[in-house]
């Protein structure tokens, strides 16, 4: 068993889709064992993504990012990372395989609708820095 962090972001949450993504989660084995809806300020989603800090999009990011509700989640499954990941698709929507949440709702590369960690290092982090042990079920 394996956990991940999950983010509907912000366009995500504007756009309506928190059930189609949550959906897609119950059809394919992924538990959600921890969930609330947050509004980050800034601060918080810089340090979320401090691994992007250099990078020429950390601005813009972390801005997307405090703009609105998300809703994050823990999801507990087999292989729950490299899975959460298939489901979403490739971080630019136009290169994301067919049927992914991306390619079928992401409108930018920035606004893609969801997150998930890429490592279990970075799942790890990810969920500490959103839960606390007594938000997650088991
Ligand atoms: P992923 O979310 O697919 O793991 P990361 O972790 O490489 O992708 O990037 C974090 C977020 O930064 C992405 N979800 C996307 O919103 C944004 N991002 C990544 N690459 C770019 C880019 N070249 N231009 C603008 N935003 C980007």
């Amino acid at each position: 068993m394996q956990r991940t962090l999950a983010i509907v972001k912000p366009d995500g949450v504007q756009r309506g889709l928190i059930g189609e993504v949550i959906r897609r989660l119950e059809q394919n084995q992924l538990s959600i064992i921890a969930m609330k809806m947050i509004h980050m300020t800034r601060i918080q989603a810089e340090g979320f993504y401090a691994v992007h800090r250099e990078r020429p999009f950390f601005e813009s990011l972390t801005s997307f990012m405090s703009s609105g509700p998300c809703v994050v989640m823990v999801l507990e499954g087999e292989k729950a990372i490299a899975r959460y990941r298939g489901l979403m698709g490739a971080t630019n929507y136009k290169e994301a395989a067919e049927g992914t949440i991306r390619r079928e709702f992401a409108t930018d590369i920035e606004k893609n609708v969801v997150h998930g960690s890429d490592a279990p290092e970075t799942a790890a982090f990810e969920i500490g820095y959103f839960f606390n042990r007594f938000e997650i079920l088991r």
